[in-house]
């Protein structure tokens, strides 16, 4: 029998300004006594710890980091409800919902994307997997996106997720957002954190780019547009050949997708026969969705279909990942989406968690780009620079003021 887990606590500390902390520990007590003396965080060095206002107990430690992460990001009304509320568990879940129904802070999720988008599937099914509920708005394929820039301020890539005004571009932020939301179940599974978001990278760069060449072959392609006028796929292959000028990446030739393609199914059939679980890395997480989306997107035609259902084990895994399915979700205009930013505050930033960006200051003037493909900048105000991401602050004149996070990793910053 395995050793019980020891229980670990988030706790919420006020200090004299007023401002609340939130931290973990397995003896809040202790943890409490140490900040009290000024040592253990940063945070009480411009003002000092107060009390001990909220301690809510976890499984394990990883649930409690979990638990952290959603508590930092809740606004600090709602952190205030929670003070007054001094909750269990549960009574924490259930006030989260009625949060969302009453604290302004609290907005709904909503999906910018179209249906035959393989990285929008992979936050489809990241949704699905979360069992979350979203609005779906849908977004041309081909540039001009005219309401999804004035959220993004030139982001064109597909999907965004907003919140309210805050707007999330690329889905290697979008999980980490989708597992602030909802923590279990984890997309980054306790112990496996560096192990699936590097996999992850790899997969939506390298085995994504062999897909796309592989989809981009003529049959395919004829098989994808069938029965649309022969302009359509023109302009799509028009609208692909700029989506790539001014990046680094390079359309990988055809046939080096073709000979290299088993050897990555190999790699993949070789470690879903391990046993390990039903998933790639035992239980899901983000890499299964990482995977799945290049794939789902071959399966889409015939004449790609069969270099995924060649590999029974690959095919099979794929099904039970797709199994997961999209969460519920309903439409919502483009213009409402607007509206709501517009509406909308966006949300506190995140406390005490600022990572030096080396050159840049806060309240900066910058353009932030991705370096591969889809380089459209975005300019803004630098308000925000986590370990994760940078946050920039514009002003629209349709959605008003938004807060746009952008990866650090594979995008570049410029003085603006
Ligand atoms: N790194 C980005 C890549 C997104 C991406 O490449 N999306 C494709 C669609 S699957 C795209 O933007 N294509 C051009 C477009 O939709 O305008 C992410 O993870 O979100």
């Amino acid at each position: 029998m395995s050793a019980p887990t020891k229980p670990w606590f988030v706790y919420l500390v006020r200090a004299a300004n007023g401002a609340l902390y939130c931290g973990i520990s397995d003896d809040p007590q202790r943890r409490f006594a140490m900040h009290r003396s000024g040592r253990g965080a940063r945070f009480f060095h411009t003002s000092p710890a107060q009390a001990l206002v909220y301690v809510e107990a976890c499984a394990d430690k990883g649930a409690a980091l979990r638990r952290e992460r959603a508590v930092k990001r809740l606004s600090k009304p709602a952190k205030e409800v929670l003070v007054a509320g001094m909750g269990t568990t549960e009574d924490a879940q259930a006030l989260r919902k009625t949060d969302s129904m009453e604290d302004p802070g609290m907005h709904e999720l909503i999906l910018h994307h179209y249906p035959n988008s393989p990285f929008a599937e992979k936050a489809r099914l990241m949704l699905g997997f979360k069992q979350l509920s979203w609005r779906s708005v849908s977004i041309p394929s081909v540039m001009p996106k005219p309401d999804l820039t004035a959220l993004t301020g030139g982001y064109r890539r597909t999907p965004v997720l907003q919140v309210g005004a805050d707007i999330y571009c690329d889905t290697a932020l979008i999980a980490r957002r989708l597992e602030a939301e909802k923590a279990t179940p984890p997309l980054y599974p306790e112990g496996l954190e560096f192990i699936v978001s590097g996999f992850a990278a790899w997969a939506d760069r390298e085995l994504f780019q062999h897909a796309v060449s592989l989809a981009f072959q003529d049959e395919a392609l004829a098989q994808r547009f069938a029965g649309l006028p022969a302009e359509a796929l023109q302009g799509f292959l028009a609208d692909r050949a700029a989506l790539f000028s001014g990046g680094t990446l390079r359309r990988l030739p055809l046939v080096q997708a073709r000979q290299q393609w088993p050897t990555l199914m190999a790699r993949l059939q070789e470690q879903l026969g391990r046993e390990i679980g039903d998933f790639l890395f035992g239980e899901a997480s983000l890499a299964d969705f990482a995977v799945a989306h290049p794939l789902w997107f071959l399966c889409a035609v015939p004449a790609t279909a069969g270099l995924v259902d060649a590999y029974p084990a690959v095919s099979a895994w794929l099904g039970r990942v797709r199994g997961v399915g999209h969460g519920s979700h309903d439409e919502l205009s483009a213009l409402e989406a607007i509206e709501i930013a517009r509406a909308a505050t966006p949300a506190p930033l995140p406390e005490g968690e600022g990572w030096a960006l080396e050159g840049f200051e806060p309240g900066q003037r910058v353009l932030v780009a991705a370096t591969d493909y889809g380089v459209d900048p975005v300019h803004g105000e630098l308000v925000h620079s986590g370990v994760e991401a940078l946050i920039l602050r514009r002003e629209d004149p349709r959605a008003g003021v938004v807060h746009v996070h952008l990866p650090r990793l594979g995008y570049r910053i410029e003085a603006a």
